[in-house]
């Protein structure tokens, strides 16, 4: 399919798929059985100026969008998941100063975000917050000129390797979500900590740590847009960045199929290369359609939302739901194409597969998805 890359963004593509090539998938197997994290792919992609795609040029990026964006997160998610959700939840963590930070925090954090100097963390779960994203326990009381912050966040992607904190915590309990505010917490910031590292099914290349806040105190400054916005930027944060989630779905169902596409052409069965069976050929054919249906609406998705419209949150979560259960269904599905092959380490498809799973569950899983959609179907067919 040709979806009219302009000049500039096949260069990006291009770039991204060589470093993808070159650099991720010679170390993808090493990266995930040590569960190291790829420092020198992120120097890669920060060379690439990478970290600056969707950051405006006035602060040091490039000035594109969530679309480049999204053409760098698929070529990555093709190789390795696991370097990609480093890579992505960058921009997750980035999104609430870009949308909603002041002039004076933008030109504090962005410049080094852009040149990816700085690697960035969002804080929004713990341990009885994340489907209810206002259910945040961690507080954030106002003492003077500074705000001192206490509670746990758990499960948070790039948790101890990243500089800049963008945190969701509590203002006001008793308001619920109105009572939330967002804050940027540097690291080394006494009363931040770090726990324990978790031991992960796939993504083992990418860090999820618990942030501990013990009286951590942030100057005023810190606050995100206005006490009490927290939920909201939290929310508009996820409406922008789940089209990065969708494009891991399709990178990583292509570099799926791809791998069992080759090996179906190899191994031979009954005399034949598999490929030539037609219940082979049948699932091949449910597996190209379903990556090419799901490119199409991410891609779609992903320009609607650099249009600048108000409300994404339906689109953009019609393409994470559609394109991570496409690539939960095709990375089990090239499995099952290369049979025992698919099962083992020497072969790509077993880590896509367990990787896989998680694009199902992080950034809202596909159930609250389901109820975001489901609101927005509620609201519209009141204008019926
Ligand atoms: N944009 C703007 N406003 C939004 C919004 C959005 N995307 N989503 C909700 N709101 C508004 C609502 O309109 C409502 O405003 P009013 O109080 O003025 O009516 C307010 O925010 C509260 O919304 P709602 O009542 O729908 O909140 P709920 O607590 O029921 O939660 C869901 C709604 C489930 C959609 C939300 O909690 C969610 O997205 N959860 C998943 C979060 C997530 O992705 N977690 C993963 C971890 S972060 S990587």
């Amino acid at each position: 399919m040709d979806y009219f890359l302009d000049e500039e963004q096949s260069m990006i593509r291009d770039l991204a798929r060589q470093i993808a090539d070159d650099k991720v998938m010679p170390v993808r197997a090493e990266l995930d059985e040590k569960e190291e994290f790829p420092w020198e792919i992120m120097k890669t992609l920060a060379q690439s100026d990478f970290f600056g795609i969707y950051v405006p040029e006035e602060y040091g990026g490039l000035g594109k969008g969530g679309f480049e964006l999204a053409l760098v997160i698929e070529e990555l998610s093709r190789a390795c998941l696991g370097v990609s959700t480093t890579y992505a939840a960058n921009a997750l963590g980035t999104y609430p100063i870009l949308l909603y930070g002041s002039d004076e925090q933008k030109r504090k954090y962005l410049p080094g975000i852009a040149s990816g100097e700085k690697l960035v963390a969002f804080g929004l779960t713990e341990a009885n917050a994340g489907s209810d994203a206002s259910g945040v326990q961690t507080t954030a009381k106002l003492e003077g000129s500074e705000y001192v912050l206490n509670g746990t966040k758990q499960w948070i992607t790039n948790g101890g390797e990243a500089e800049i904190y963008t945190i969701i915590a509590m203002t006001d309990k008793a308001k619920g979500a109105r009572g939330a505010s967002a804050f940027i917490v540097e690291k080394g910031t006494p009363g931040l900590s770090f726990g324990k590292k978790e031991n992960k099914l796939g993504i083992k290349a990418s860090s999820t740590r618990e942030l501990i806040f013990e009286n951590c105190r942030v100057p005023r400054e810190n606050l995100i847009g206005k006490q009490g916005m927290g939920f909201i930027i939290a929310m508009k944060t996820l409406d922008n960045s789940r089209t990065g989630v969708g494009a891991q779905g399709v990178g990583v169902a292509q570099g799926a199929f791809d791998a069992a596409a080759a090996y179906a052409r190899e191994r031979h069965q009954f005399g034949q290369p598999i490929i030539s069976i037609q219940a082979v050929q049948h699932m091949l054919a449910d597996m190209a359609t379903g990556i090419e249906a799901a490119r199409a609406l991410v891609y779609s998705v992903a320009r609607f939302i650099d249009s600048k419209v108000k409300d994404v949150s339906k689109e953009s979560a019609m393409a994470k739901l559609f394109a991570t259960d496409v690539a939960m269904k095709v990375t089990v599905d090239a499995v099952q194409v290369m049979g025992g092959a698919g099962y083992m380490k020497e072969y790509p498809v077993e880590k896509m597969m367990r990787d896989a799973k998680i694009l199902q569950i992080y950034e809202g899983t596909n159930q609250i998805q389901r109820n975001v959609i489901g609101q927005a179907i509620i609201k519209e067919s009141a204008r019926l």
